[in-house]
C-alpha cells in the first residue's frame, strides 16, 4: 500500500486545490479519521506556524508531513524565484529558506512549483530573467543540501506558468543544477494537459521522481475524470516507487466529501490490484 497524503492549508488561500483551508486542526483530525497516512502542508510563511503545536499534534495522530508546498508566496504576495525585481526575488528566496528550515524539523520535502512565478520579459530580458531564476533555485538547493532536505521541481501546466511545463523540462533543470537534493514531482492534472502520454512520461522520468500529486483531469478526486489511475498505480508499482502519493484536489462538493472519495477510490484500486496479483 502506498502512503497517501492530502494537501491542506492552515490559511485561507487564493490557490484552489487545497482542503480544510483555514482550519489546520480540523484538517489534521479529518485526515486521520479518513485513513490518510499524512499531509502536504501548503504554507504562505513558515513563521506563521506554531511548530511545537504541529509536531505534537502530528505525533498524536500518527501523521507525516510528506511535503511543504510553497506556491502561496507567489499567488498571495507576488514574490517569485524568477521575478525580474530583485526585492521580490529575495523575499521569495527568504520564504523558501524558512520552509526548508521547517522541513528539516518535520522530516519533509519542499516543493518548487508556483513559487517560480512567470517569465514576464521579452528578448534579452527574458534570458536575463531565466538566469536570475536559475541562480535563485541554485541558492535554495545549496541551502537545502546543508539541511539535508529534498527540493522537488513540479512541472505546471502552461495556463499557470511559462517556466517548466513538462517532466522533460523539469529533468533538464535537475540535470543542470546537478544536486542529489533536487528531484521531480509530477502532478497528473498538469501532465494531462502537457504530456503526450502521461504513462510513458512517468516511466521515462522514473529515476527522478521522489513524490507525485494525484488529481483527475478536472482536478477533482481521482476517479472523477478521465485519467486512468489504475494504470498509474500499476506503473508506480512496476518502477518500484516507494515514496508518498499526495492528493491535491478541489474541495468539491465540499472538503470532507472530496477527501473521503479520493482515499476510498485509491484504496479500492489498490485492493483490486492485490487480488489480481495474488
Ligand atoms: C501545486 O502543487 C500545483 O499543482 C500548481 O497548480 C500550483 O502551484
Ligand atoms: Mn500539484
Amino acid at each position: 500500500m502506498f502512503n497517501i497524503g492530502i494537501s491542506i492549508s492552515p490559511k485561507k488561500s487564493r490557490f484552489g486545490p487545497l482542503l480544510f483551508s483555514g482550519d489546520l486542526n480540523k484538517g489534521l483530525e479529518n485526515t486521520r479519521m479518513l485513513g490518510y497516512d499524512g499531509i502536504e502542508l501548503s504554507l504562505l510563511d513558515s513563521k506563521d506556524l506554531d511548530c511545537r503545536w504541529l509536531i505534537d499534534k502530528l505525533k498524536m495522530l500518527h501523521l507525516d508531513v510528506h511535503a511543504i508546498a510553497t506556491g502561496q508566496t507567489y499567488y498571495n504576495d507576488g514574490y517569485s524565484l524568477f521575478s525580474f525585481e530583485e526585492d521580490k526575488r529575495k523575499k521569495a528566496i527568504e520564504r523558501l529558506k524558512n520552509h526548508i528550515d521547517l522541513a528539516s524539523r518535520l522530516g519533509s520535502m519542499v516543493i518548487i512549483g508556483g513559487i517560480r512565478g512567470k517569465i514576464t520579459e521579452e528578448g534579452k530580458g527574458e534570458l536575463e530573467q531565466k538566469d536570475k531564476g536559475e541562480l535563485a533555485i541554485n541558492e535554495c538547493v545549496k541551502y537545502a543540501e546543508n539541511k539535508k532536505v529534498i527540493i522537488l521541481i513540479e512541472p505546471i501546466n502552461r495556463y499557470e506558468t511559462n517556466i517548466i511545463n513538462t517532466l522533460e523540462e523539469g529533468i533538464k533543470l535537475i540535470e543542470q543544477v546537478g544536486s542529489n537534493n533536487l528531484k521531480l514531482l509530477p502532478d497528473t492534472f498538469h501532465m494531462n494537459i502537457e504530456e503526450k502520454d502521461i504513462y510513458q512520461s512517468l516511466i521515462k522520468a522514473q529515476s527522478y521522481i521522489e513524490y507525485i500529486h494525484f488529481a483527475d483531469s478536472n482536478r477533482l478526486s481521482p476517479g472523477c475524470g478521465h485519467i486512468d489511475f489504475k494504470k498509474i498505480l500499476t506503473i508506480l508499482r512496476k518502477i518500484n516507487y516507494k515514496n508518498a502519493v499526495g492528493v491535491e484536489i478541489l474541495p468539491k462538493p465540499d472538503d470532507f466529501e472530496a477527501a473521503k472519495k479520493a482515499i476510498a477510490y485509491l484504496r479500492s484500486l489498490e485492493k483490486e490490484f492485490d487480488l489480481q496479483n495474488f
